[in-house]
């Protein structure tokens, strides 16, 4: 057995009950053989064995009374996966799926995302099971006063700096950041995605959708194509999407599908941006009201239709395995011609290979949606700094990190004898990195 099929039989016995979490350490693993070939000193210092492997993981209890003056009890979570290269980073995650598993999967990503990034990031994510839908603001509150109440003292902004992912946004970030400050007495860049008031960047809301049409727009400059005139599907609704349809709209293309965990809207004439905006941000509401303002837009229930109807490119930003095989094979027979990844994770093992087969340009997740942290990096440094950069300065740092990432996996791709593979590409760059620094530090690093 090669040295990845030993290490991957290990994480198998280890974490059984973790199915979003081997996924990803089989897919990442599978990528590293000529890297391992190259390199016999990983084994020998148990750099795999040891990057499967999270620094530290903590679950606590989250109290918290409801508008009813019930008490709830949700768990939570923060996984501490890597710090070879930087203060562990990453976001934290509110949703009723969330276990041990989801946070584990998210980390181990973040670990090469933030390294592809080419800013000082360790790994991590964190979470609860809480679910805001439905939620007062006085309850989100509560709640994440009582979140931090523990979390404060894993955390810090040369150790660990949460930020936001699903369920956790501008108004979750600002309670977190209020009580982290009421209980240290410290007023530091300890999360990201923090408000423009008070040591938020410029660019950070819109990073990840924008980057994410970045990177899909350096993957079609390879083949001399554009966004302009193309349809494209971009699943989910909530900060990943709205601001990656932004970006298509400003570069030509026509955005006709969007979605929620409820139901997708169809809407050929393109979706009208302000009022996803206005039923999502501001109103807090479900897609489906979007009927209500566009006749011209049809609804359906079952999630997994919106990848039936014919695109040009799709962009899934709402959530892990989203796309299946039979998702990507009606993408591929409907003449898509390139996916860039919002999300974590969102295709299957399987859909992924129906995508490389097919040879669509596919930018996996890692590498796509690295625009968020990569903003966060830039808000870090300007809370070191304690100045703060324009919109313009922040958006084509943002710009150039993309097409950095893009190109170092391309390259990657090359020197594994996988051209255009930025599955194999991404995670051979984002590799390389983290594993040179583990050597350097030492096995007790
Ligand atoms: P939001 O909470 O803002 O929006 C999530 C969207 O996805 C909502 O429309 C939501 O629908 C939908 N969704 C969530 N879970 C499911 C599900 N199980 N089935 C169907 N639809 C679902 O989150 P973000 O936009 O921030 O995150 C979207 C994805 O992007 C996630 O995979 C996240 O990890 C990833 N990401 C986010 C980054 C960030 O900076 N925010 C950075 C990099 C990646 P509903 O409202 O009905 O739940
Ligand atoms: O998945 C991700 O990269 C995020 N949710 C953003 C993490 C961050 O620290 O900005």
């Amino acid at each position: 057995m090669s040295y990845t099929d030993d290490v991957l039989a290990v994480v198998e016995k280890r974490n059984q009950s973790q199915p979003e979490f081997l996924q990803a350490v089989k897919e990442v693993l599978e990528s590293l053989g000529p890297v391992i070939d190259k390199h016999p000193e990983y084994r020998e210092e148990g750099i795999l064995e040891r990057i499967v492997e999270p620094e530290r993981q903590i679950i606590f209890r989250v109290p918290w009374i409801d508008d009813e003056g019930n008490t709830q009890v949700n768990r939570a979570f923060r996984v501490e996966f890597n710090s070879a290269i930087g203060p562990y980073k990453g976001g934290l995650r509110f949703h009723p799926s969330v276990y041990i598993g989801i946070i584990k999967f998210l980390g181990f990503e973040q670990v090469f995302k933030n390294a592809l990034t080419g800013l000082p990031m360790g790994g991590g994510k964190g979470g609860s099971d809480f679910d805001p839908k439905g939620k007062s603001d006085r309850e989100v509150m509560r709640f994440c006063y009582s979140f931090m109440s523990e979390l404060f003292r894993h955390i810090g902004p040369d150790t660990d700096v949460p930020a936001g992912d699903i369920g956790v946004g501008g108004r979750e970030i600002g309670y977190l950041f209020g009580q982290y400050k009421k209980i240290r007495n410290h007023f530091v860049g300890v999360l990201t995605g923090k408000g423009l008031n008070w040591g938020g960047s410029l660019i950070r809301t819109e990073a990840t959708g924008y980057g994410c049409v970045y990177f899909t727009e350096e993957m079609l400059k390879t083949q001399g194509k554009d966004f302009k005139g193309k349809e494209v599907i971009v699943s989910g609704s909530g900060n990943v999407a709205i601001y990656a349809t932004e970006k298509i709209y400003q570069l030509g293309g026509k955005v006709i599908a969007m979605c929620d965990s409820s139901g997708f809207i169809h809407d050929p004439d393109g979706v009208n941006l302000d009022t996803v905006r206005e039923i999502k941000e501001v109103r807090r509401g479900r897609i489906k009201e979007y009927l209500e303002k566009h006749s011209s837009a049809k609804y359906g229930e079952k999630f997994s239709d919106i990848w039936k109807i014919k695109c040009d490119i799709a962009l899934p930003s709402a959530t892990q395995n989203e796309i299946d095989k039979e998702s990507a094979e009606s993408l591929v027979s409907n003449g898509c011609i390139a996916v860039g990844e919002g999300a974590n994770m969102p295709c299957t093992p399987e859909a992924t290979d129906v995508f490389i087969k097919a040879k669509v340009l596919y930018g996996p997740g890692k590498a796509a949606n690295a625009g968020g942290v990569s903003t966060s990096g830039l808000e870090m440094s300007q809370n070191s700094l304690r100045l703060s950069w324009s919109r313009k300065e922040v958006d084509e740092k943002l710009h150039n990190i993309m097409i950095n990432i893009h190109d170092a996996c391309l390259k990657a791709s090359n020197e594994c004898g996988t051209p255009g593979n930025y599955v194999n590409g991404a995670n051979i760059a984002g590799f390389k990195k983290v594993a040179q620094t583990m050597m350097d530090h030492g096995i007790y690093g």
